[in-house]
């Protein structure tokens, strides 16, 4: 085995490398260079394993942390945190910051180290050294610090650096102050986080639209706000997005416990799908169709609907498909308009089952809506039907669990006319 030390460049990213000769693989330790990238960090090289035909290198495991790991902090390691017995009280009386335990969430490091979630085989896969670059765009309202923080250290620590094209903000006119300048000096010691402050409330769906507007990547991320990527997480759902760029990818959504803040796995071959009056929900593929098709824990999972709040997208497509209309109001609905959209104009969604993202679910949404909430929603999902499902809508209004009557809901009026050539309706 030849083991030579040059400088190599990668995606645009000048390295130096040291190149070891091996049978099969060509094993490439790469030291970064970028010195942005490099600030604060204890870590400053990674192996990436490139074929040596193919122009594909397995999968990069990347974690990083701003300062020496303190594996006896609390939620280390994605273990559940607990509030010491005198702290109960604050504990409690913090929990309505965002309907989570805000107390133990402020006691976790921001760079918390996580299991690593992803099937056996998913480390060992292979993807492509030319991947395009995306944007993520993380929209939030009044979301709490750590969580925020969180959510932001975790691309930065977990994904390639020359992957991430920009981190984008978007402040939702926030009404707490420290979202504004504290929340930017922060920030400004991360060269690739950009932030906006919107000057009005836009609700996420059009918040997302400011994001995508501004975003300069070939593919849009989106993510939520109290999310951790998991490592390994980025480069899968780039790779679909690579194959075909009309594929929409979203990660596998593990569960952050809003209670005891540990990262919990969850179960495989789940699948998006909607119930009537379109309710979003996940369906267990049948073990049967499991054992006949014998799908692998591995393999991806193609979904009528994606839950909405994870996933990468093609940002020229994502144009092409006129991006979510803009008649959608706040919150609620949109994924719903996004994932017809996509299939009806030669798209699919899928689950990257080796691509896995822990966001903490809430009993209550503390999403604010400037109106009543069940009305806009509903107003929402009456529009989409409206717009994409033909004749079916009739079980959408048909259906028992809808408060408005169909005409308190249809008086909006339509602006769609998207020229995309779709099937399977016809243009209102
Ligand atoms: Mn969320």
């Amino acid at each position: 085995m030849n083991s030579v030390t040059k400088t190599a460049e990668l995606n645009g990213l000048t390295k130096k490398a040291i190149l070891t000769e091996g049978p099969e693989l060509t094993k490439v330790h790469v030291r970064l260079d970028d010195k942005e990238q490099l600030r604060k960090r204890n870590r400053s090289s990674y192996t990436v394993h490139f074929t040596r035909d193919t122009g594909m290198h397995k999968v990069l495991t990347i974690d990083v942390t701003l300062s020496p790991r303190d594996p006896k902090a609390p939620g280390q390691f994605g273990h559940p945190a607990a509030v010491p017995d005198d702290k109960q009280e604050e504990a409690k009386s913090r929990w309505k910051e965002g309907n989570f335990n805000v107390y133990l969430s402020d006691l976790i490091p921001v760079d918390r180290a996580i299991d690593d979630t992803r099937p056996a085989g998913c480390s060992e896969q292979l993807v492509h050294n030319d991947l395009p670059t995306t944007t993520i765009i993380i929209c939030f309202v009044d979301e709490v610090w750590s969580t925020l923080l969180r959510s932001v250290h975790s691309v930065l620590n977990r994904s390639p650096p020359h992957l991430i094209k920009e981190i984008i903000l978007v402040d939702d006119f926030s009404t707490k102050e420290y979202l504004k300048d504290s929340l930017d000096k922060y920030m400004s010691q991360f060269p690739k986080v950009r932030l906006l402050h919107l000057k009005e409330r836009h609700g996420l769906i059009r918040a997302r639209l400011a994001g995508a507007e501004i975003a300069k990547g070939d593919v849009l991320t989106f993510l939520d706000s109290h999310v951790e990527c998991n490592v390994g997480w980025l480069e899968p759902l780039l790779e679909r997005v690579r194959l075909n760029r009309k594929k929409v990818a979203c990660p596998v959504i593990e569960v952050i416990s809003d209670k005891d803040m540990s990262y919990m796995t969850v179960d495989n071959f789940q699948r998006g799908i909607f119930t009537w009056p379109m309710n979003f929900g996940w369906r267990q593929i049948p073990p049967e169709v499991i054992e006949k098709d014998k799908i692998k824990e591995t393999d991806i999972i193609r979904c009528p609907v994606m839950a909405g709040g994870l996933f990468s997208i093609d940002k020229k497509y994502f144009f092409e498909l006129g991006t979510y209309d803009p008649g959608l109001d706040v919150w609620g609905g949109e994924n719903m308009e996004l994932s017809f959209k996509v299939w009806m104009c030669g798209g699919e969604i899928e689950i990257i089952p080796c691509s896995r993202v822990g966001h903490i679910f809430r009993n209550d949404n503390p999403y604010s809506f400037p109106k009543d909430r069940i009305k806009t929603v509903e107003r929402n999902l009456a529009r989409v039907a409206e717009v994409w499902l033909d004749e079916y809508k009739e079980l959408f209004y048909g259906h028992e669990g809808l408060i408005l009557s169909p005409s308190a809901m249809v008086n909006f009026t339509f602006t769609a006319d998207h020229g995309l050539g779709q099937n399977g309706f016809i243009m209102l």
